[in-house]
């Protein structure tokens, strides 16, 4: 495999994993907070993300390289409110969705045509996570603090259908 198409799935991987942990730690502080239905819906995020993983150190070693399962740094657990949740949860899908581009770019650069293409379903995953997160925080904007609106909200969270498609990955959808 090529070496720097390599190194950027590897650190791929560890930005997935960062993810996953980062979710986990989001639905955590909500589940404290008893909003279950967020965080049954970020539990959900996090195990997606951790796919997600899995599925590039699987593509890596399966195409002759290695994959480094790398150690991972402990993520905040005191969020401010849920708003601030779900803005952090959008500002790191933009910053993956640029590491995707970069990697796509590599892939380009190195003329390496099997791992572009793999990294498609990637480039379309993060459109649809950038979007839901959008949509979720418009929610949130609308709510604007209202404990009756919060409470809608939260039971919509935890009634949305958030489906598991094991072929392709995953996806969110309401
Ligand atoms: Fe892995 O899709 Fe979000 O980060």
């Amino acid at each position: 495999m090529n070496k720097r198409v390599e190194k950027v799935l590897n650190d791929q991987i560890e930005k997935e994993a960062s993810s996953s942990q980062f979710y986990l730690a989001m639905a955590s502080w909500a589940e404290g907070e008893g909003l279950s239905g967020t965080a049954k819906f970020l539990y959900t995020h996090s195990d997606e993300e951790r796919f997600h993983m899995l599925k590039l150190v699987k593509f890596v070693n399966e195409r002759g390289g290695d994959a480094i399962i790398a150690g991972l740094k402990t993520p905040q657990k005191e969020f401010k409110s849920l708003e601030s949740v779900f803005r952090l949860l959008l500002k790191h899908e933009i910053m993956v969705t640029e590491s995707i581009n970069n990697l796509v770019d590599v892939c380009l650069q190195e003329k390496d045509y099997t791992t572009h293409n793999f990294i498609q379903w990637y480039v379309s995953e993060q459109l649809e996570e950038e979007a839901l997160a959008r949509t979720i925080l418009d929610k949130i904007m609308l709510i604007n603090g209202d404990n009756a609106g919060l409470y809608m909200f939260d039971r919509d969270l935890e009634n949305a259908t958030i489906q598991t498609k094991p072929s392709s990955g995953g996806s969110f959808g309401e």
